[in-house]
């Protein structure tokens, strides 16, 4: 039954196998989410890392925290694991004899912060310690090798997980292919990115996963190799869109691309 995806059928239908687990930056044994809606912590600015804010939690699926800074808007909400280094429970930063920071595009006048900061944790509900995990050990080295399927955080929607394959491996950089989608959402990223988890992943940690896109994958002898990686030392050129340097036309239609307004791409 095609309308049903499982890694079972799917690594048989494409005679595939899986990235081992120990390639990943992910416990063996995945945390558990102890966080609750409506809970406070600090978090790196994802726009700004050097400075920490405070952050709640907008949601909450598999072992992943839906966050939102406070006195930010609503349009930069992003996701968290509950074992990253990038969260910490409120009173760290003070601890540590840093100041907590406004969110970079924070929505009131400056000088209104202390006041802001004072209001948004008076009476809140902040996680506990104990929900905050020990981010794992990076694994020694990059083990992964193309044709290896996991399963991968989509950058430009972030609240997908997708099935996906290892394109390409360079150094510490590996190519994350999402399978049935012509390239459109592909990058390149550390094999030791936090993104990325082993197959069974979702399933264990009850994350909905995407079923891959209906777009086919062309042979490799068709397929135009991946743009080089971010950090090779090569001209950095924009990458232009795979569909658009094939001469050859498939019947399947490409996938709608996300229409997003703003100065992001
Ligand atoms: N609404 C988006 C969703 C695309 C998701 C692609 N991922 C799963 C690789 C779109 O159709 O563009």
């Amino acid at each position: 039954n095609k309308e049903t995806f499982t890694w079972e059928e799917y690594l048989k239908e494409t005679s595939s196998t899986p990235a081992p687990p120990n390639c990943f930056r992910q416990s063996r044994v995945p945390p558990t989410n102890d966080f609750k809606m409506g809970m406070k912590l600090e978090a790196h600015d994802p726009r700004n890392s050097t400075s920490v804010c405070i952050a709640t939690v907008m949601g909450l699926m598999g072992t992943r925290l839906r966050l939102r800074l406070d006195g930010s808007d609503n349009t930069n909400d992003f996701w968290r694991l509950v074992d990253s280094a990038d969260i910490q429970p409120i009173g760290t930063c003070e601890k540590n004899g840093d100041m907590l920071q406004p969110p970079l595009g924070f929505r009131m006048n400056a000088s209104s912060w202390p006041m802001f900061l004072l209001r948004t944790l008076s009476g809140a509900e902040m996680a506990p310690a104990t929900a905050f995990k020990r981010e794992p050990a990076r694994p020694p080295q990059n083990g992964f090798k193309p044709g290896m399927k996991l399963e991968a955080v989509d950058k430009k929607n972030p609240y997908l997980i997708c099935p996906a394959t290892i394109g390409e491996v360079r150094g510490d950089e590996i190519f994350v292919m999402f399978d049935g989608w012509r390239g459109a959402f592909d990058y390149w990223c550390k094999y030791d990115s936090r993104d990325i988890f082993p197959v069974g992943w979702c399933s264990i940690t009850k994350h909905s996963l995407q079923p891959p896109g209906n777009s086919v994958t062309l042979p490799k002898s068709l397929q135009s190799p991946p743009p080089p990686p971010p950090s090779s030392s090569s001209s950095q050129t924009k990458p232009t869109r795979r569909s658009m340097q094939s001469p050859y036309r498939l019947s399947t239609p490409l996938p709608p691309l996300p229409v997003r307004k703003g100065v992001r791409g």
